[in-house]
């Protein structure tokens, strides 16, 4: 028997040799430096997919990562988990697109990454798994026997019951959610409606811990890396032109649409900001299998046309679209250039953009953060400009008072916020999920009360 303590990762996919961004980076750093396994899909998609397990090392870390077919990942991702998962969490049930098929597809997913990770397994190592993709992953780990503590920490937000409620086998899957020994959520609110859902619809399933751990950046990090000299410099002509940056997945619950449109207003109501404001939207495209990303893009890009046809003229564009993705080194520098981060989702688990343009200011010369109320950093960043981001006119006026803030009050605001991300950065993140799971065993205490209040 290994005695040593081993924290495993399991998540939808492993982190590449070379990895930047998400959860990835955020976990990397920490468990590169302690005994630790990363398990999930590789990337690869192969027509057979057994026997391929590879593993590689990156520092005192193991990644351990299996290929999948092209139809059991079709079902199992595009299919359930974002056919059905992802757009029903965030209040789109209009987008939801359910089929047998593609739930069998899931959980038989889920039942293949649990016993392809049952032999790598030591008695003593605590598991943690993330996020939609493997909501029945620890149901599927205790019918192989699989007894080490499991927990669980949802990335994006959970529904109010009334809209849950229509996400078809719902009750299986809280049944199989239940099989946690601890369940992490981003807010109070995804936390209480987790509990209130089981409350109603399955009064019998005792619950298991449940906790809010908001997640958190690296500020300091961040901020070096934003300090550094800039690969593209947007707004050099000191001070006429006032950048706004946004930068998303391409996903229609980031708000683009609503965005462009609030942008559209800002330019027709204030003449007076002809030439003096750009806003710069980057948003590479995603799970373009899915239906609803290709429409998305088509209809983003059509907005676009419109405010550059109606507003721009020779000598100034008021939108700069890009498409092509670019990695942090790029990015940071670029928030630090920016007056206002716009950052406008319709619903967002927290959203790490708001957290890491914060980090990347120059605290005696900060840019401005207006942030959708429905992301769940707007529990946190107090010194952001919030904004109902189905509102235009709102989310105008919010751009308008953001670009001509005074130093002092741009100052004092991200003050407050700076002093928030250091106080509930990454590592704290980490460590309060991983205490909190190793202490729910001996509590024994199954009643769905937040564990850390
Ligand atoms: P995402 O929906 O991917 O993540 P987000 O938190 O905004 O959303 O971004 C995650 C990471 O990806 C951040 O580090 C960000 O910088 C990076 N990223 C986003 N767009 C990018 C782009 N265009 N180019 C380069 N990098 C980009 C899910 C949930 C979120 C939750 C995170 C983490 O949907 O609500 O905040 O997980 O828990």
């Amino acid at each position: 028997m290994d005695r040593l303590e081993r924290v495993v990762i399991v998540a939808n996919r492993t982190p590449a040799v070379k990895s930047a961004g998400g959860l990835a980076s955020g976990l990397l750093d920490a468990l590169k430096k302690e005994r630790s396994l990363w398990f999930g899909w590789s990337g690869e998609l192969r027509e057979d997919p057994s026997n391929t397990l590879q593993q590689f090392s990156q520092g005192k870390l193991t990644v351990a990562a299996i290929p999948l077919s092209p139809e059991a990942h079709n079902r199992y991702y595009n299919g359930f988990a974002n056919g059905v998962l992802w757009p029903a969490f965030h209040h789109r049930l209009d987008l939801m697109c359910f089929t047998e098929d593609d739930y069998t597809g899931y959980l038989e997913v889920n039942q293949h990454m649990a016993e392809q990770l049952r032999p790598l397994l030591n008695d003593n190592d605590i598991i943690w798994v993330h996020d939609y993709h493997l909501l029945p992953f620890a149901a599927m780990c205790r019918g192989l026997g699989i007894q080490q503590r499991l927990g669980f920490f949802l990335h994006i937000p959970f529904p109010v019951p009334s809209v849950a409620q229509a996400i078809p086998r719902i009750d299986e899957l809280l049944d199989a959610m239940c099989s946690y020994d601890l369940l992490g959520f981003q807010t109070e609110d995804d936390r209480q409606a987790f509990v209130a859902l089981c409350r109603e619809r399955r009064p019998e399933i005792p619950i298991p811990q449940t906790g809010v751990y908001p997640i958190g950046v690296d500020p300091h990090a961040l901020r070096r890396e934003a300090e550094a000299k800039p690969v593209v410099e947007l707004w050099p002509d000191a001070g006429k032109i006032q950048g706004i940056i946004s930068v998303d997945r391409l996903d229609y619950t980031k708000g683009l649409p609503e965005r462009f449109k609030a942008y559209g207003l800002l330019l027709e109501e204030h003449p007076e900001l002809h030439g003096n404001v750009q806003l710069v939207q980057i948003a590479p495209p995603s799970r373009t299998d899915v239906p609803a990303y290709a429409e998305l893009r088509h209809d983003l890009t059509a907005l676009a046309g419109e405010i550059l046809g109606k507003h721009g003229d020779l000598e100034w564009q008021p939108l700069v679209y890009v498409e092509r993705q670019h990695d942090r080194a790029v990015l940071m520098p670029l928030y630090r250039q920016a007056r206002v981060g716009l950052v406008t989702p319709l619903k967002d688990g927290m959203n790490l953009v708001a957290k890491e343009f914060v980090a990347a200011q120059d605290p005696d010369d900060p840019g401005v953060l207006v942030l959708s109320r429905f992301a769940g950093a707007a529990c946190q960043l107090d010194g952001a400009l919030l904004v109902n981001p189905h509102d235009p006119g709102e989310v105008a006026d919010a751009m308008r008072y953001a670009l001509t803030m005074s130093l002092e009050e741009r100052r004092a605001r991200h003050r407050r916020m700076w002093a928030v991300l250091c106080a509930s950065d990454i590592d704290g993140w980490r460590r309060r999920f991983l205490v909190d799971l190793k202490a729910v065993r001996t509590q024994k205490v199954k009643t769905g009360e937040p564990l850390s209040a």
